[in-house]
């Protein structure tokens, strides 16, 4: 308020206020003008590179004008905001999405032209943000673009890591991983040196009575180091709204690079400090769906809530409203339990610096929480050693050990003489050490629980948190299915398909109302459409061919079946399970005449994902499909057959090109273990069948498209719980086309089969704990009829083009609606009628 210009001089601001480009003519001048002022270059010297900077530089200026307003707007109506907390936002590239989103990108690529640029080629050049694992991540970044195109007033905070997800190589058929150090001539962050917050770590807890008698608590520090903010512009697509991404760095606070070390000429300790304060924003932990515990972890997670949490509170407070109304005003969601520590931290703001009782403030914290869960497998569930948060955080500790005592007490008495339950569901753990159990504060501590899918939500209600749902009741917990940002997956992917669809349906309204998909299905006989649509097919297809000869050297059948599966490796999604089937059907394919084989449908197998660095079954895992791609595919008896192949380094931008090329996608999970999948999702989006087990949304997704149109099979979840049982107790039975795949392995084909003993013995001798010998009968069965079914393209387009119709529901817009009405209690920021 003090730095605000007076009334009187303000004409001058608004005569000279920055103006957006709206023509092909301004964007030209402003595009030179980057090159020749901001980047001191000049038409001698334009490169792709600068072309791409240019370009992004040019459509910056337009966001933040935008940006800007929104914030005033905001700032103005001051109605509720909606945090969303996430260690991850897997975002992918910006330019093009800006460009779709402002409805300029014609524009540009016009503009280009007349300057020498294909936009493509411009386009490539940017660097993906990758600060995220995989569908946690990229969820938390469909949230941003569909809130700012709802025109939610809502913010999201993170951690500004210096290395996102590594770069994966293949060498030798092993995963090698390479630093992404992402920073350098990043276009869409702004430093905001001035927002800045020091966070506390270590130290000790001082005890006082205050003026009138009343104990309170002093957290005095060990240590401190800085948060700065780095802005981020999230667009929505067509809309005035452009929300922001705060991302926090860390540095050595002010006091501690320390002057005294300084002046004495103790250079080398004194720039030590800055970098041990450095490290706690350096890195993303590399692992999916696995908590290792480490102290450097628990500092990103405390730092980015404390952070994140000051600058809340901070901009509540220039409201001068009373703390009671903290939940009408804020919303936070946790994305799964890792901002957990931000519920502890806000009742301690509440308590020991603003001096509110304990249960006032305990009100005020569970009403404007909400947590999301994302998983079930244990070794995902986040547990911290008592030792390590009483060394960390010792006033959080008390704080944990208060809201624990407070929640056992009312449990005792509803549940009088349960000591069994008392233990279950207690915040801390009984074990040596004792750990910290983070979703138990997290469901204590919120006023909604929400998993991801349908089966999901059921899961968490019956199993891992049944005790919660008879303390609290069912209406703690609920389920809102995931979604897909239509404008990237569809729109951005696949420009031909989404032309197309307008074209049918008279304008891009379903790019915001996804729903109106449903029109196509009126179109499933016209002969034209169906070929138009096999034609993009077809094109989007080429397009990847063309990437896998760029990536593996490879060249590919594009009128093969491509078979596709793209996400993390992990045993839970059996890609083991993908690869054993695909050497089956080399074996079935080696063992058929030369008649036989002319009615083979052709067929590429395509893999692409990274395996946690530390993930030893998972890197085996790529070993081995890297391994039989090399015997498979130099098999001159079988040429075009069969091709398999692994994409490395597969990221957004690689899965904008993969997702509109399949034929099918697997989504093969264990029943039960895939909370939800969302990449299920943007294959049925773009035309491709699916096959898949009984997990996650894949339920709800044949629930919508008709189970005519989805291959499923495998064991229910159910039944796994028996059938691992019966591993152990009934005797093991290797289903035997599986052995006869192991024997193959065994016998060498593939190269030294000590490299997949592992692999094979957790299945032979360990259990198969993934059940993939039980599944795998219906696996090779089920992709028998694919390949039937295949052959039959115009039913097989048919399919197609219902799916499509029929996938209204998981747009992310009706994701973020249903949190909105559910969870948040917010409503969008009506711009209608702005001047
Ligand atoms: F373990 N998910 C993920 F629950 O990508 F935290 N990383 C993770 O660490 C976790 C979950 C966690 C995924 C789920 O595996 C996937 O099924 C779901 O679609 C996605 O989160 C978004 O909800």
């Amino acid at each position: 308020v003090e730095a605000s210009i007076p009334e009187p001089l303000r004409e001058a601001w608004r005569k000279h206020s920055a103006a957006e480009f709206t023509s092909k003519d301004e964007f030209e001048r402003e595009f030179v003008r980057h090159i020749e002022t901001t980047l001191a270059r000049s038409l001698y010297n334009c490169d792709e590179l600068a072309a791409y900077s240019g370009t992004a530089l040019a459509f910056r200026d337009r966001l933040i004008i935008e940006w800007n307003r929104t914030q005033q707007r905001q700032t103005f109506t001051d109605q509720k905001r909606v945090y969303y907390l996430s260690l991850e936002f897997l975002m992918g590239r910006a330019l093009d999405n800006a460009m779709l989103n402002v409805g300029m990108k014609d524009v540009a690529r016009d503009g280009l032209a007349d300057l020498g640029f294909r936009i493509e080629d411009a386009i490539s050049q940017e660097h993906d943000a990758a600060l995220g694992n995989g569908g946690l991540g990229r969820l938390a970044a469909c949230f941003l673009d569909s809130m700012a195109t709802l025109n939610y007033p809502a913010w999201g905070y993170g951690l500004r890591y210096r290395y996102g997800i590594f770069k994966q190589e293949i060498v030798n058929g092993y995963q090698m991983e390479i630093p992404d150090y992402w920073l350098d001539n990043n276009p869409w962050e702004f430093p905001r040196h001035d927002i800045t917050v020091d966070i506390q770590f270590y130290g000790h807890v001082r005890k006082y009575q205050d003026e009138d008698g009343k104990v309170c608590h002093s957290w005095e520090a060990g240590e401190t180091v800085q948060a700065v903010a780095y802005d981020v512009p999230i667009p929505g697509y067509r809309t005035k709204t452009t929300n922001n991404l705060r991302l926090w760095s860390s540095k050595a606070s002010s006091g501690e690079f320390d002057f005294q070390k300084f002046n004495a000429g103790d250079y080398e300790s004194a720039v030590a400090d800055q970098q041990t304060a450095e490290t706690i924003s350096a890195v993303l932990y590399p692992n999916d769906n696995l908590e290792r515990g480490k102290e450097l972890r628990l500092k990103q997670q405390y730092f980015w809530c404390a952070a994140s949490l000051y600058d809340i509170v901070r901009r509540f407070k220039k409201t001068n409203r009373a703390w009671s109304e903290f939940p009408d005003q804020v919303a936070i969601q946790l994305n799964d339990t890792h901002p957990t520590l931000a519920i502890v931290e806000l009742q301690r703001i509440l308590i020991d610096v603003e001096g509110l009782e304990w249960d006032e403030a305990w009100r005020i914290v569970i009403g404007t929480f909400g947590y999301t869960n994302h998983t079930v497998l244990p070794e995902a569930l986040e547990k911290w050693s008592v030792p390590l948060m009483q060394n960390l955080l010792p006033r959080h500790l008390q704080i944990i050990y208060d809201i624990n005592l407070f929640f056992l007490q009312s449990v005792e008495k509803r549940f009088p003489n349960d000591r069994d339950m008392l233990s279950r569901v207690s915040i801390i753990e009984e074990s040596h050490p004792k750990m910290v159990r983070m979703a138990h504060i997290a469901i204590i501590g919120s006023h909604k629980v929400n998993g991801v899918a349908e089966l999901h939500s059921d899961l968490i209600k019956t199993t891992i948190f049944k005790d919660f749902v008879e303390i609290y009741g069912p209406d703690r917990f609920t389920n809102v299915t995931n979604g897909i940002t239509p404008r990237r997956w569809l729109h951005q992917a696949n420009p031909a398909l989404s032309a197309l669809i307008a074209e049918k349906l008279g304008g891009y309204e379903f790019l915001t109302d996804l729903t109106l998909l449903d029109k196509l299905e009126a179109f499933v006989d016209d002969k034209k459409f169906r070929q138009e649509w096999a034609h993009i097919k077809a094109n989007n297809k080429l397009r990847l061919a063309r990437l896998i000869k760029d990536v593996t050297g490879y060249s590919v059948n594009p009128n093969s079946l491509f078979d596709v599966q793209v996400k993390r490796i992990h045993e839970y999604k059996r890609q083991q399970l993908n690869i054993f089937g695909v050497i089956h059907r080399y074996l079935s394919l080696k063992a058929m005449t030369p008649e036989e084989r002319k009615k083979v449908v052709p067929r590429v197998s395509i893999f692409g994902g990274k395996a946690a660095p530390g993930y030893w079954m998972a890197k085996s895992i790529i070993y081995l499909i890297n391994s039989v791609a090399a015997v498979v595919n130099k098999d001159d008896e079988i040429g075009d057959l069969l091709k398999v192949i692994f994409i490395e380094d597969y990221n957004v931008s690689k899965a904008e090109i993969i997702c509109p090329a399949s034929d099918i996608s697997e989504h093969i999970s264990t029943a039960g273990t895939e909370a939800s999948g969302t990449s299920n999702m943007k294959f049925v989006l773009n035309g491709g069948l699916i096959i898949g087990t009984c997990d996650g949304a894949n339920i709800e997704i044949t629930r919508e498209i008709g189970e005519q149109n989805i291959f499923l099979f495998g064991n229910l979840a159910e039944d796994v719980e028996d059938l691992r049982h019966r591993h152990f107790y009934g005797g093991f039975q290797l289903d035997p086309q599986l052995k006869r795949v192991f024997e193959t392995i065994k016998e060498g084909t593939f190269g030294d089969p000590s490299s997949f003993n592992s692999l094979i013995s957790s299945i032979e001798e360990h259990g198969d704990y993934y059940l993939v010998s039980d599944d795998f009968n219906s696996y090779i069965a089920t992709h028998e009829m694919v390949d039937k079914e295949f052959q039959n393209q115009e039913e097989w387009l048919a399919k197609s083009i219902t799916s499509v119709a029929r996938m209204g529901f998981f747009s992310m817009d009706r994701v973020t609606n249903e949190y909105a009405d559910s969870i948040w209690n917010v409503e969008p920021l009506d711009i209608a009628d702005e001047a």
